[in-house]
C-alpha cells in the first residue's frame, strides 16, 4: 500500500492492534499517506521512533460520571480525556458531549488536534476529550450536575500549564460556565484552566466567532494563492447551523460572498439569490430548526429533508461545518460536476478519506481541518495569554491576530506541498508541516 516498507509495517501493526477503532485508524491513514513522501526525503525519521511514539497517546484518562437526573434517577455516562503530546506545550483540545463519544473517535481527534495546534505556530500541546453524555432534551440543572460530576473527576487531570480543555460538539459557552465554576470550587483559584469562558469571567472577545472566521480568511488564502481571486461573488454551500457553520456564513457574506444553501442535523434550505444570514443567525442564537424556522419567513425557498442533499446544489465553494464524515464518495461527485472548485474543512473530519483523494486527483482544491478550522484553537490560547498576563485584548487587537495566524498556517501548508512536490495537495502540507515540527521538539526532548 506504501511505497515505504517500514510504514506498511508500522500501519499493519497499527491495524491488527485497534482493528475496532475506525475513526482513528482513519485519522492515522489520512496522516500516513503524506509520511510515505517525507520518508522518501528522509529516511532517517524511520529510526527516531517517533512515528510509532505519535501512534500512541501519552496518557488516556477514562472514568465513571455519575449523576442524578431531575427525577432522582441514577444515570451513568463515561468520561475520556486523550492527553495525546505534550511535546510542544500543555495538552490543548476540546470536550465533546454526544451519545456517540468513544475512545475511538476521541483518540482519532487528538491525533489530529496535535499537528492543528503544530500548525498555529502556538506553544500547545494536543488532547481531545468528552463523554457519550446528551445535553439535547436536558433541564439546565440536570446538564449542571453532569458538567460537575465530570469535572469532579477531570479536575485533577487538568491545569493552565497542564492541560486546557476547551468546548466541541455539545459544549458551549453554558456548559464551559459549569465546569469553569466546578474546577475554580475545588481547585481554590481562578486560572485559565478552560478556554471559552464567557466574556464576563475571562473570555477572550471573539472565541465564539473565531473557528467560523478562521476558516474564511484561510479560504481567502486559498483563493488569493491557486486561483487569483477572492471570495466576492463566490456562490457558498455551508452544512451546519453551529457556531462553526453560522458564524462562517457570517463572516463569508460580510466579505462579499453569496450563501447559496445550508445545512442543519435535519434537512436545508437553498436560494441561489443567497439565503438570509441575519435570520439564520436568530435561528441558531435560538437553537431553532433551520428548516422549519427558515419556512415561517420565506416560505417558498428551495428546501428539502435530506441533509445531504445539500451538497447537490451548484456552489463555487463547499464548506462542510457538521460533524463527522458527512462528504462521502457521491457528495464529492456531485460537487465537482456542479462545478464546486474549493472545499475546506470547518468541522473535523467531514470528509471521507476516499473523498478526500477524489477532490485531489480531480482538480478540487481541498483543505484539511487540522489547518482550515485551527482558528477556534488559535484564538483559545489568544484566551490563555489574556489570562496569564490578567488583561483584556479588544476584538480587533484578536482579529488582526487570528488573521495573520490563518495567513500563517495556510503558508505554512502551502510550503510544504510545494516543497514535496504536490503543490494542490494542502493535506499533505499540512500533515508535513505540522509533523516537522512536532518531530524535531521531540527529537530535542529525548525519548520520552
Ligand atoms: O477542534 C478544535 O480545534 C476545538 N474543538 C477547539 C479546541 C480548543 O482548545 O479551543
Amino acid at each position: 500500500m506504501y511505497k515505504s516498507a517500514y510504514l506498511n509495517n508500522l500501519f499493519f501493526e497499527v491495524v491488527t492492534k485497534y482493528t475496532e477503532q475506525k475513526e482513528f485508524l482513519d485519522a492515522v491513514e489520512q496522516f500516513f499517506d503524506s509520511m510515505d513522501i517525507l520518508l522518501e526525503k528522509d529516511p532517517t525519521i524511520e529510526h527516531s521512533g517517533v512515528l510509532e511514539r505519535l501512534l500512541v497517546p501519552e496518557r488516556i484518562i477514562m472514568f465513571r460520571v455519575a449523576w442524578l437526573d431531575d427525577h432522582n434517577k441514577i444515570v451513568v455516562n463515561t468520561g475520556y480525556r486523550v492527553q495525546h503530546s505534550s511535546a510542544l506545550g500543555p495538552y490543548k483540545g476540546g470536550l465533546r458531549f454526544e451519545p456517540s463519544v468513544n475512545l475511538s473517535i476521541l483518540k482519532g481527534l487528538a491525533f489530529e488536534q496535535t499537528f492543528k495546534n503544530c500548525l498555529t505556530g502556538l506553544p500547545l500541546g494536543g488532547a481531545k476529550g468528552g463523554s457519550d453524555f446528551a445535553p439535547k432534551g436536558k433541564s439546565d440543572h440536570e446538564i449542571m450536575r453532569f458538567c460537575q460530576a465530570f469535572m469532579a473527576e477531570l479536575y485533577r487531570h487538568i491545569g493552565p500549564d497542564t492541560d486546557i480543555p476547551a468546548g466541541d460538539f455539545g459544549v458551549g459557552e453554558q456548559e464551559i460556565g459549569y465546569l469553569f465554576g466546578y474546577y475554580k470550587k475545588l481547585k481554590n483559584e481562578f486560572t485559565g484552566a478552560i478556554t471559552g469562558k464567557g466574556v464576563s469571567y475571562g473570555g477572550s472577545l471573539l472565541r465564539p466567532e473565531a473557528t467560523g472566521y478562521g476558516l474564511i480568511y484561510f479560504v481567502e488564502e486559498m483563493l488569493k494563492t491557486y486561483f487569483k481571486s477572492d471570495i466576492k461573488g463566490k456562490r457558498i454551500l455551508i452544512s451546519g447551523n453551529g457556531k462553526v457553520g453560522s458564524m462562517a456564513a457570517l463572516k463569508a457574506k460580510e466579505m462579499g460572498a453569496i450563501i447559496v444553501g445550508m445545512s442543519a442535523s435535519k434537512g436545508y434550505v437553498a436560494d441561489p439569490n443567497g439565503l438570509d444570514i441575519d435570520l439564520i443567525l436568530k435561528i441558531a442564537k435560538n437553537k431553532g430548526s433551520l428548516m422549519q424556522d427558515y419556512l415561517k419567513v420565506y416560505p417558498d425557498v428551495v428546501h428539502g429533508e435530506t441533509s445531504s442533499d445539500l451538497w447537490n446544489i451548484p456552489c463555487d465553494i463547499a464548506l462542510p461545518c457538521a460533524t463527522q464524515e458527512e462528504i462521502k464518495m457521491d457528495a464529492a461527485k456531485n460537487l465537482k460536476t456542479n462545478g464546486c472548485m474549493l472545499v475546506a474543512e470547518g468541522a473535523n473530519m467531514p470528509v471521507t478519506l476516499e473523498a478526500i483523494k477524489y477532490f485531489n486527483d480531480n482538480g478540487v482544491l481541498f483543505a484539511p481541518g487540522k489547518a482550515a478550522n485551527a482558528g477556534g484553537v488559535a484564538v483559545s490560547n489568544l484566551e490563555m495569554s489574556q489570562n496569564a498576563l490578567h488583561l483584556s485584548w479588544n476584538k480587533e487587537e484578536v482579529d488582526a491576530k487570528l488573521k495573520s495566524i490563518m495567513q500563517s498556517i495556510f503558508k505554512k501548508c502551502h510550503e510544504a506541498s510545494v516543497k514535496y512536490g504536490q503543490p494542490n495537495n494542502l493535506a499533505l502540507g499540512a500533515n508535513i508541516a505540522g509533523f516537522l515540527k512536532v518531530y524535531e521538539a521531540m527529537l530535542a526532548q529525548g525519548v520520552v
